[in-house]
């Protein structure tokens, strides 16, 4: 596309009877486009080209954190020693299960998951992933603080993406957020484990289009949609551990925590999913029919 002021002074002096066929062709294209293109695309273009430093200056609320400075499970387990008292239950087994590690692999991944206490919209990370409901209308809950920090042109290309039905993804800008990209998925309504393992998959597809290396998690589904948090966390923690074994040079996935039940419920899964030492997983389960 011509830039404003090569338009302006091919206007001037160039008068539009003697182009070309094709001059005038892209001529009327960059005048269409600059008249009809939203300031949000515009907008969502520039941010995503600004150094750090410039960008950060958009940030609504100065007290953001980068990755660097949330601990790697390895070394939050070294820092609370209360994991150790936290015991998996039989039916935490059972749905562990499911899925295979593959043993090699746990040293290096423990390095690539965390876990955060707090609100999303601080973590400054390749993506956010957003709670939100299939017409990707602002709401209430994690979506609701995602829109209020990204700033009005956030809902803008929300309007334009046509809703999302449960378990796909969309990708759109952060505008205002420390994040680059939110990336907005529709959780399950009626406790659907199926649709909330597509939330958590497609979420990740975006990965490679969107050159993602790190990304934060909220708890999808388990507030106003009610989908119970422990079998959410399970669902959420075996699609990680497949996710990253498969992509090992993903940076980091963050599981962000906001209700005191998830942290608890993570600081036990997380022990199983991507253990830092060797244990006999059927220790746990014994010691503990309900896991306190
Ligand atoms: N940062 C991180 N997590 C948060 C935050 C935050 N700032 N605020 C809430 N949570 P919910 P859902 C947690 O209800 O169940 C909206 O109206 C929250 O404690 O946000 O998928 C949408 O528009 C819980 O653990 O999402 C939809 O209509 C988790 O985020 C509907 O809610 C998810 O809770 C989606 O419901």
């Amino acid at each position: 596309m011509l830039s404003p002021a090569k338009l302006a002074f091919i206007c001037k002096y160039f008068p539009y009877s003697i182009c070309t066929g094709l001059q005038q062709t892209r001529l009327f294209d960059s005048l269409v486009k600059m008249t009809t293109e939203p300031k949000m695309v515009t907008e969502k273009k520039r941010i995503l080209e600004l150094p750090l430093e410039e960008k950060r200056k958009l940030y609504r609320s100065q007290d953001f954190l980068i990755v660097d400075k949330v601990d790697p499970w390895c070394n939050y387990v070294i820092r609370n020693k209360h994991l150790a008292t936290k015991k998996h239950t039989l039916d935490d087994l059972n749905e562990f299960k499911k899925i295979t590690l593959d043993p090699e692999l746990n040293k290096k991944l423990s390095e690539k998951v965390s876990i955060y206490k707090g609100d999303i919209t601080k973590l400054e990370v390749d993506a956010i992933v957003n709670a939100a409901n299939s017409l990707l209308r602002a709401g209430g809950g994690v979506d609701g603080a995602i829109h209020r920090a990204a700033g009005p042109l956030l809902q803008q290309e929300c309007n334009t993406l046509g809703g999302c039905p449960t378990g796909q993804a969309k990708v759109t800008g952060g505008y205002d957020l420390p994040a680059k990209y939110v990336i907005h998925t529709v959780g399950p309504q009626d406790g659907s484990a199926p649709a909330l393992q597509k939330c958590y998959i497609n979420s990740l597809a975006h990965h490679k289009e969107y050159n993602i290396q790190t990304i934060a998690f909220p708890c999808i589904s388990t507030g106003i949609y009610g989908f119970p948090n422990r079998l959410a966390a399970h669902i959420a923690l075996q699609i990680a551990r497949q996710f990253l074994e498969k992509n090992e040079k993903f940076e980091r996935i963050i599981f962000c925590t906001f209700m005191p039940i998830d942290i608890d419920i993570y600081e036990t899964l997380l022990q199983m999913y991507f253990p830092v030492q060797e244990w006999n997983y059927n220790d746990g389960a014994s010691a503990t029919e309900k896991g306190e």
